[in-house]
């Protein structure tokens, strides 16, 4: 236990390169948001950090793609993230980014300690070089075959048709995705991390370490077993933190080097804007403080073997008291995959359902010792038959039971029989139990008990007949509604970490008053004679149309984003302004001509109605000469004339092109002029 100890709870830094969904909040953020709400509830010093992950071959990705810069990248993924994780109740204390100044004087720092006590390893190696570009190319960079499915568009770290980790060498036929260039080889000086020298001191350290997963700490001892290696702590890169020394120019830190730190400096920015810019310290380097690493199970070698080296060479730093990391979410019996668009946003599940079902639905189904399935299908059976056929339908049938027949007041306990003696006791005992599970780091056995005191409630409001008593025995009655609300009251500090705005509902409708905080969980929480207004109720049911609308949601999307699909993925939505810019007409072709020098231009006269125009268009592989004058087509009418072969072009004819790249006309039946919109 941790009692009068002060914590650090900290969660993965989402990379800023893209919207967040399901798997994030089931892998890393719900759990340490639970834990955190009842430690603040118990009353314990703690602080929750996360932020931005803005570093790394992912977010120039995601910049090349668009064809803007990281920094703007970055900037929108970092608003947005923090904002649905506001919307989601996830209760951080800070929410920093590893962009800012502070974070890269931070990284520096670490990287200058550990280097001047001459703990890096300089190596030269030979890595693949874009002569065009004139940089270094990160595994993503490259792109050939695959050597195991032969998909042409495989990645050089990864084949995403047949899912095969692949480095860049072994890719049949590598280009660069920069330039489409071949890449050369050519050689590179790096700082490497020599993880093995220190294996032992690190394994010492761990043996020291209570209570980890199973999960977590096999993961670590079998790296441990295979022999730590050395891990490169630099890049050729331009978008990071620069190495700071002299002779580094053109590299940076590597992303997982720098990442961890950024912990540390969202404290610093915590205790910043807190006006006690020292804080940061009780939290970070006083030994009666304790950190706590939430991640998923991809970041345990980072979180477990990486960043607790760093911090032990640099020295002067806690080390962490637990790593209780989630495994991986499935969502409907498959892999999470956002380049296959098989995933719920969490800005579009906010479109159409509140954050606590989703709280909740998750915490029940949380990937705690190995993968978990979510599906629609259990979301709905989740909300339906938990949270609005249990626990909604026994306040509201407190809440307004006492409405209708006590006055809406907490009427008074008079000669208590077994049964409500029994029921009362239910709350210190569910009380306790959700404790010891959360304690462990078992949040899904801790959502279960609780949902097992509003079970208990439930059941003891049915057998105790309240609307019988009502005329037979109203003390019975009176006693019946007594112990029902002081239940309903425990239920809405108890759930307060999972269920947060609905639970603050609850406590508005029960006009508790007192305080909102573990301790207070008792059978006593509501006096007698306080005011009960039921309110709206406080779950509804999910319909089985929304459900299939879901379902359907993600099908198509899956389909559109599918690599062996013929159809190329769906770009993303545009303004409606955006599309009026566009001026298309029906046209004719009324003379065709092949330009010379060129197999893939003709020179085309086309009656727009208004006027006859001179277009340009690479379409002389993919039509018949013999039949294309008098071909009704679609324009666009207002692109800016553009010079092709030496001649002007003044608009574009619209084509429809499949994968394999054969065109077709965009025929229309519209007399010329007509506007098509
Ligand atoms: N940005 C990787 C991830 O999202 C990562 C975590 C950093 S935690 C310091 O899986
Ligand atoms: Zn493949």
């Amino acid at each position: 236990m941790s009692d009068n100890k002060r914590i650090l709870v900290t969660a993965a830094l989402p990379y800023a390169n893209g919207p967040l969904h399901l798997g994030h909040l089931a892998g890393a953020y719900l759990t340490p948001d639970f834990y955190t709400r009842y430690k603040r509830l118990k009353g314990d010093d703690i602080v929750f950090i996360c932020g931005s992950d803005e570093h790394g071959v992912p977010i120039t990705i995601a910049a090349e793609k668009e064809g803007v810069k990281p920094q703007d990248i970055v900037d929108r993924f970092h608003e947005m993230n923090k904002n649905v994780f506001e919307e989601f109740g996830i209760s951080f204390d800070y929410y920093g980014r590893t962009s800012s100044k502070t974070h890269h004087e931070t990284a520096q720092e670490f990287f200058t300690n550990l280097n001047n006590k001459g703990y890096f390893k300089k190596k030269t190696e030979k890595q693949l070089y874009d002569s065009k570009a004139d940089m270094f190319l990160p595994d993503r960079y490259v792109k050939g075959t695959c050597p195991n499915c032969s998909y042409t568009e495989a990645y050089g770290d990864q084949c995403e048709k047949c899912g095969t980790s692949l480095s860049p060498t072994e890719l049949i036929d590598p280009v660069s995705a920069l330039s489409g260039e071949k890449p050369e080889l050519k050689e590179t000086e790096h700082w490497y991390m020599p993880l093995g020298d220190t294996q032992e001191k690190l394994e010492k350290w761990l043996d020291t370490r209570k209570n980890w997963k199973p999960n977590v700490m096999g993961q670590v001892k079998s790296w441990l077993n295979d022999g730590l290696a050395d891990r490169a702590a630099t890049r050729d890169l331009s978008w990071g933190v620069p190495v700071p020394l002299e002779n580094a120019k053109g590299k940076v830190l590597y992303v997982w080097f720098d990442a961890p730190i950024g912990y540390i400096s969202a404290t610093k920015e915590w205790a910043e804007q807190k006006g006690t810019p020292e804080a940061w310290k009780d939290y970070w380097q006083d030994e009666n403080s304790e950190l706590y690493h939430f991640i998923g199970k991809d970041n345990i070698v980072f979180h477990c073997i990486m960043f607790p080296t760093i911090l032990m060479e640099h020295g002067g730093y806690v080390m962490p008291e637990n790593v209780p990391a989630n495994e991986f979410l499935n969502l409907e019996g498959k892999k999470l995959s956002t380049s296959r668009g098989w995933a719920v946003w969490l800005h579009e599940y906010l479109e159409d359902f509140s954050p606590d079902l989703l709280r909740y639905a998750l915490g029940t189904t949380l990937p705690e010792s190995k993968d978990s399935d979510f599906s629609w299908k259990d979301f709905q059976a989740r909300v339906n038959n938990e949270l609005a056929a249990v626990l909604g339908n026994f306040v509201f049938r407190a809440l307004s039971f006492t409405q209708k027949f006590a006055n809406g007041e907490v009427p008074k306990l008079v000669d208590p029989q077994q049964i409500d003696l029994d029921a009362l006791k239910s709350i210190e005992t569910q009380k306790e139990k959700v404790t010891q599970a959360i304690e462990t780091f078992k949040f899904k056995e801790a959502i279960s008990e609780m949902m097992n005191l509003a079970r208990a409630g439930n059941k003891y409001f049915t057998e105790t007949e309240p609307w019988k008593t009502r005329n037979s025995d109203p003390q019975a009655c009176a006693n019946s509604l007594h112990v029902s609300l002081q239940i309903c009251a425990a239920l809405s500090v108890l759930m307060e970490p999972i269920l947060p705005d609905s639970m603050k509902k609850l406590r508005n409708q029960l006009s508790y008053s007192g305080k909102v905080s573990w301790d207070s969980i008792s059978d006593s929480m509501l006096e007698v004679g306080n005011s009960i207004d039921p309110g709206e109720v406080l779950f509804t049911k999910v319909e089985d149309e929304e459900i299939e609308t879901q379902i359907a949601k993600l099908e198509e999307r899956a389909a559109a984003n599918d690599p062996t699909s013929k159809f190329t993925p769906l770009k993303e939505n545009i303004g409606f302004e955006d599309f009026m810019k566009l001026d298309i007409r029906a046209g004719e072709i009324l003379e065709a001509e092949k330009i010379e020098k060129s197999d893939k231009l003709l020179k085309l006269k086309v009656d727009i109605g208004i006027e006859i125009r001179t277009i340009v268009s690479g379409i002389a592989k993919h039509v018949d000469m013999d039949k294309i004058v008098g071909q009704k087509v679609s324009v666009v009418a207002n692109l800016a004339p553009k010079k092709l072969m030496g001649v002007e072009s003044a608009g574009m004819i619209l084509m429809a092109e499949d994968t394999e790249g054969n065109l077709k006309f965009v025929d229309t039946e519209a007399e010329s002029g007509s506007t098509i919109t």
